[in-house]
């Protein structure tokens, strides 16, 4: 087992939880606002990293369901203009079943992943091994939130209510029109470094954009687990949820290429 460095320590307190903002999703779960406690905890300031997790690999000889399947969702706009036909999914046909997407090759087979961005293409099983590999676990949404907020009351986002302030972009989200064209504001069409962007008030980067967090709770029913945060894919006029108090949720074996996690522990007692 690894020791568990690089966490920040937070001394956890109460908040307010959820929101009621006109752009919250009501069906998510994300109201209504309410007072909770939260016990001191420790979480990483980044999302757990392509380096991070290729040492858990290492030396644990662990294969992620993706490696396991064969495949992965990937996100077309990231695949070649000639790439072979794959299945799309239906309801979100941007969305391709791609032979070989791995977090080692997270656009498929001769891709190559980025040792600095967060890792993608991993379960919440995958998740949970990782966690348990480094001495800590996946974060309660409770905990996460509580992290996100950086100790803002009920703000938006990790770093006030305004997407960008003064112009300024803050996360890896989407710009233009989603899917067929990025704009690129933010700099980032895929991932972005998982310390990409200044940090938020308790020094945690990325907490909204890049890449979904999973969290270590159900979603609505009980073969969903939860995820937060949003992704580079998300844009107002699609998915807003990179809002701090948004959720969503997929099955517990499911992968994609916008979908990682942050490691937490217990406090030091
Ligand atoms: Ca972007």
């Amino acid at each position: 087992m690894a020791s568990v460095t690089g966490l920040v320590e937070l001394h956890g307190g109460r908040f307010l939880m959820g929101s009621q903002d006109p752009d919250a999703h009501p069906a998510d779960g994300e109201g209504p606002v309410r007072e909770v406690a939260v016990a001191p905890f420790r979480i990483a300031a980044l999302a757990v990293t392509v380096e991070q997790f290729a040492a858990f690999a290492g030396a644990t000889g662990h294969l992620t369901e993706a490696e396991r399947l064969g495949w992965s969702f990937v996100f077309a706009g990231l695949l070649p203009d000639d790439f072979p036909p794959t299945r799309a999914n239906a309801t979100a046909p941007w969305w391709r079943q791609v032979p070989g997407a791995s977090w080692r090759a997270p656009a498929g087979s001769g891709s190559a992943a980025q040792a600095d961005h967060p890792v993608v293409h991993v379960s919440w099983h995958d998740a949970q091994a990782y966690c348990a590999w480094a001495g800590g676990r996946l974060p309660s949404e409770r905990e996460w939130e509580f992290a996100a907020r950086g100790g803002l009351e009920q703000a938006r986002f990790p770093w006030g209510d305004e997407l960008t302030p003064g112009g300024e972009h803050r996360c890896n989200v989407w710009q233009g029109d989603f899917p067929a064209h990025n704009t690129l504001e933010d700099g980032y069409y895929g991932t972005a470094p998982a310390d990409a962007f200044p940090p938020n008030g308790f020094g945690l980067h990325n907490t909204s954009g890049n890449v979904w967090e999973w969290c270590a709770g159900a979603f609505l029913q009980p073969d969903l687990r939860a995820m937060r945060g949003g992704s580079h894919l998300c844009h107002a006029s699609y998915c807003n949820r990179y809002r701090v108090s948004a959720r969503t949720g997929a099955t517990p074996d499911s992968s994609s290429g916008n979908t990682g996690f942050r490691l937490v522990a217990d406090a030091h007692r």
